[in-house]
């Protein structure tokens, strides 16, 4: 077992969070995630408010366990989900791709706990002082909508810059980014990548077997020029987009050319249309297994990382830079 700060303050057995994902991270993949003992998380996305009420219900309804709602601040409906979330009382929110600062104090009034992801120490310390309960730092290995600073230089920062409890997210995906995140100073994990490949996940066959196949270098960023980066594994869609915005499409000409992208990839499967998009940990996901065998094996593989880390820590050298024997 490894038990921190976060698994109380969540009413969870293990400090990982499944981040949620927009066409990604439905009630299916929430439900089993949470009763693996970790906080699974259903993505809105930009989604109708009713189709997320729904979903709410749906794990309500298969779960007693605590779970979560990340809410995109782009989504057009941003103020009709939060008003789900306090209607429905849904234990805990978390936001991504801008800043929630105006609807915490109301989220926090209806007892929800409010855990914003960051890609900046600047943002982290406004959301603070904004009365967030916890934050997501976020690095830019991190899959879709990201950031410039990658998680190892930026989770220490943002945990030396608040006081309140920093969970690490991007380019982990086992228990040695359990281990590690940890030892940055992190309360826990947020992944995503890696539980898009559980058989619960409800997206398309392909886009797990996309992930599982890909190494190490096998995503890229698009969007720059827009302002709002974006990671997802290489394909004809990445490189069409590239190629769009080296000729200088207006940012309406993009966006419509983005628009509808993710959904070819979770529900067609479309591998030369579609967005899929993935975090650099890909090249860590080599299987699709249940919900609960990956948390199990997370929390395995950190514990057996963790004992084995002491026999590094060892008393002082003598003069000279010889250990004594
Ligand atoms: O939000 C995410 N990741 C996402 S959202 C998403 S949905 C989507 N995105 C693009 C096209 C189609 C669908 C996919 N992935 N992660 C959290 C995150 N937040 N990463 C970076 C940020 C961020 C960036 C800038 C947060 C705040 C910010 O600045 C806000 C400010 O006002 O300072």
């Amino acid at each position: 077992m490894i038990r921190t700060p976060l698994c109380d303050l969540l009413s969870i057995v293990h400090p990982i969070v499944q981040g949620g994902m927009a066409w990604v991270s439905t009630f299916e993949l929430v439900v089993a995630v949470s009763e693996a003992g970790a906080l699974g998380i259903l993505g809105a996305g930009n989604a109708p408010p009713d189709w997320v009420e729904a979903q709410v219900r749906q794990i309500k309804d298969r779960t007693r366990k605590p779970f979560g709602l990340n809410v995109p601040l782009f989504s057009p409906f941003v103020e009709d989900v939060f008003n789900i979330c306090v209607r429905e009382h849904v234990p805990v929110v978390t936001t991504g791709a801008g800043n929630p600062g105006p609807y915490i104090a109301a989220l926090k009034q209806a007892g929800v706990f409010v855990m914003p992801v960051v890609a900046s120490v600047a943002l982290a310390k406004r959301l603070e002082r904004a009365g967030a309960d916890a934050l997501v730092a976020e690095g830019s290995e991190s899959g879709g909508h990201i950031g410039d600073v990658a998680t190892l230089p930026l989770v220490p920062q943002v945990v030396d810059a608040v006081k309140i409890p920093v969970v690490a997210a991007g380019g982990l995906a086992d228990g040695r980014g359990l281990a590690a995140a940890l030892a940055l100073g992190a309360v826990g994990v947020q992944m995503g990548t890696r539980f898009i490949c559980t058989t619960e996940c409800a997206v398309h066959a392909h886009y797990k077997d996309m992930i599982v196949r890909a190494g190490d270098r096998a995503t890229i960023t698009t969007g720059h020029s827009l302002g709002h980066p974006v990671r997802a594994l290489r394909n004809p869609m990445t490189r069409k987009f590239e190629e769009l915005e080296k000729r200088g499409l207006t940012e309406a000409e993009l966006i419509e050319f983005g628009t509808g992208k993710l959904r070819l990839a979770t529900v067609d499967g479309d591998m030369v249309g579609g967005s899929f998009m993935a975090g650099q940990s890909c090249g860590l996901v080599n299987d699709v297994v249940p919900a609960a065998e990956l948390v199990q094996r997370i929390v395995a593989e950190a514990e057996a990382v963790l004992a084995r880390l002491p026999q590094y820590v060892t008393g002082r050298p003598e003069r000279g830079g010889r250990e004594a024997r």
